[in-house]
């Protein structure tokens, strides 16, 4: 998902020197402990070539955002704090090696409703801010390794039931020792147990 680029006044006026800092951000659905656990677990038993992806960064994207700047991420905070979602369940069954992206990852062979109803508002929400739709179906994923050149297209796996309560903002840094993915803030969906403790 890329941004429009700005009118062709805005680009006459900005001053290039005083460009705004910009964060690399996306939203995300973010494992606890125990998903981590077995999703990094699976990553071993299954991986054995390419790069596995570091426990702590992984997750499932439900948007991809890019560069942005402040005024680009108080407006993906204001659409994220409006949405009505309802928490629920997925359940992670399959593995599948992606030859063309060279990507293992963990996916869900059913996207429960809300799920798809979560995506579709964010997309909407997004427009808002500017950013190109995204007409590409949505399918849940966790990448468990990338750089992986041969694999069998896709297993079966012991289900791994994933409760979901909440989505995150989240900004990706690159370093010479690969990505780090810092949760920013996160937003509760409903009937979660962190919606009815609030
Ligand atoms: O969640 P996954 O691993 O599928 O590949 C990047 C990663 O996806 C993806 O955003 C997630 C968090 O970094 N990503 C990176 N650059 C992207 C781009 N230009 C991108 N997705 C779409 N367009």
């Amino acid at each position: 998902m890329g941004k429009k680029p700005p009118s062709s006044d805005a680009t006459a006026t900005t001053p290039v020197t005083n460009a705004p800092a910009r964060q690399r951000l996306f939203l995300a659905l973010w494992p606890d402990a125990d998903v981590r656990n077995r999703l990094q677990a699976l990553g071993e038993q299954h991986v054995d070539s390419g790069r596995r992806t570091r426990p702590e960064n992984l997750h499932a994207t439900l948007a991809f955002l890019g560069a942005v700047d402040a005024d680009t991420r108080a407006c993906v905070e204001r659409v994220a704090g409006n949405i009505d979602g309802q928490a629920f369940s997925v359940t992670l069954d399959c593995l599948e090696h992606r030859p063309r992206q060279a990507i293992v990852w963990a996916a869900a062979s059913h996207v429960p409703a809300a799920l798809t109803r979560l995506v579709e508002q964010l997309r909407a929400g997004l427009m808002q801010c500017r950013f190109e739709p995204e007409r590409r179906p949505y399918h849940l994923h966790v990448t468990l390794a990338r750089k992986v050149r041969r694999g069998q297209t896709a297993v079966a796996i012991d289900p791994i039931v994933w409760h979901i309560g909440k989505f995150v903002l989240v900004e990706s840094r690159t370093y010479a020792s690969g990505a780090s993915y810092q949760v920013l803030r996160s937003w509760s969906l409903t009937g979660s147990e962190s919606s009815q403790r609030s």
